[in-house]
């Protein structure tokens, strides 16, 4: 189709990069030996391009649709919104994401950094391989982001300019939709199995939790607090263990939002990794990644108060205030998890740490998982501690 008529082809690439070689990074573009598509998500055309020295890129382009689903159409225009959100993340903390090389707003591709020596931590997870520095990392990223992105990092008309520069309007409905409404309703999009069907139902009557799924919905919203990555699930992160490298990609979903959203995507799919693990009798494992929610928010905190001292007026914003917002985030953190947690199970995008399960397995996973959900959405109310919450949740999650 028309549509198409632009999309890159492994055939067209190497071209596209010798007109263009400021995309390049540091590939020769007259000296291309490979290129491969590789994308594995629901979205997008992913390339890794390889020259005679062995340098890489990978040129990364917005499909026109869903790819998982091409009669679903999607703006071509959210590769411009992660291009924005993955420079302003670069600029803060470029440890924790892939070097951006450049953006194509003709043909809508992003140029990053090729981490082919890096695995993706769920595929890693599903293998057993657990890769626990990860969590430390990725809390330090949300704390970096978190702090450098909100009023405390940035000053009032520059971040309101930023605020409208990062919208994204459609990625955002999507969000709405698929972790925040469509779960506790009738959609085609949902599908559990028949085990599973007193969980499910006993998920959408417990009218406290689903009043805090609403409430977590208003505020993603509705808050401006930060620019989150927006889709911080185990398959958008980069690990290798030489070096303790962790990297966080596919920030198509950023956008300024509560800064509790991410921790809540990490924490979700720890859950879920542990779910796993404990279904298939490694309970090791599932008790060393359910200890990883903790170092998490515990490296966010640590993160983004040792930024505290350079923050934009002290005048008013006291140490008093740092302990509102800390607790704050924790306790959407919580929320944002259990959201996350329930879409990978009801929703659409189910992930394959419980698709890959032996179907008896999977039910009790599922089962675990919901339960879970149910724990941290509520109990987070009397006090959003996480390693009280871990504790809350040790059991509806392991046994
Ligand atoms: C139609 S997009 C489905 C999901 O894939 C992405 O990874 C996001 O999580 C989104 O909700
Ligand atoms: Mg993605």
């Amino acid at each position: 189709s028309d549509l198409e008529a632009d999309l890159l082809t492994v055939d067209t690439v190497g071209a596209y990069l010798l007109a263009r070689p400021q995309l390049a990074g540091p590939v020769d573009p007259a000296t291309i030996v490979s290129v491969v598509e590789v994308g594995d998500g629901n979205l997008n055309l992913v390339f890794i391009v390889t020259d005679a020295a062995g340098n890489g890129v990978v040129v990364k382009q917005s499909l026109p649709h869903v790819r998982v689903d091409p009669t679903w159409p999607l703006t071509r225009e959210r590769a411009k919104r992660e291009a924005v959100v993955l420079a302003a993340h670069e600029a803060v903390d470029a440890a924790h994401v892939p070097a951006f090389y450049g953006f194509d707003e003709a043909s809508l591709a992003l140029s990053i950094e090729d981490l082919s020596d890096h695995a993706v931590w769920r595929n890693e997870l599903n293998a057993g391989r657990l890769h626990t520095y990860a969590a430390v990392e990725l809390g330090t990223y949300v704390g970096a982001i978190g702090f450098a992105t909100s009023v405390f990092g940035t000053p009032g008309p520059e971040r309101r300019r930023r605020i409208a520069e990062a919208t994204n309007p459609e990625l955002s409905e999507i969000t709405e939709d698929l972790v925040f409404t469509e779960p506790y309703v009738d959609h085609e999009h949902n599908g559990w199995l028949p085990a599973n069907e007193d969980d499910v139902r006993d998920l959408r009557t417990d009218r406290v939790f689903v009043r805090e799924i609403g409430l977590a919905k208003q505020r993603f919203q509705e808050d401006h607090q930060s620019l989150v990555h927006g889709d911080l699930h185990t398959g958008s992160v980069f690990v290798r263990s030489e070096g303790s490298s962790v990297r966080a990609f596919d920030s198509e979903f950023g956008t300024y939002a509560p800064t509790g959203f991410d921790l809540g995507a990490v924490w979700a799919n720890l859950i879920i990794a542990a779910a796993r693990a404990s279904a298939l009798g490694r309970e090791a494992d599932a008790e060393a990644l359910l200890a990883l929610p903790v170092e998490l928010i515990a490296a966010f905190e640590e993160e983004f108060t040792r930024r505290w001292p350079d923050r934009v007026d002290p005048r008013v914003y006291g140490d008093d205030v740092l302990a509102v917002t800390l607790r704050r985030i924790r306790s959407d953190a919580a929320i944002y998890a259990a959201a996350k947690a329930v879409r990978r199970i009801v929703g659409f995008s189910k992930v394959a740490d419980i698709q890959t399960l032996p179907e008896h397995e999977r039910a009790i996973a599922a089962r675990r998982v919901l339960l879970t959900a149910r724990t941290l959405g509520v109990a987070r109310l009397i006090d959003p501690d996480p390693r009280r919450l871990t504790q809350l949740t040790r059991e509806p999650l392991l046994t």
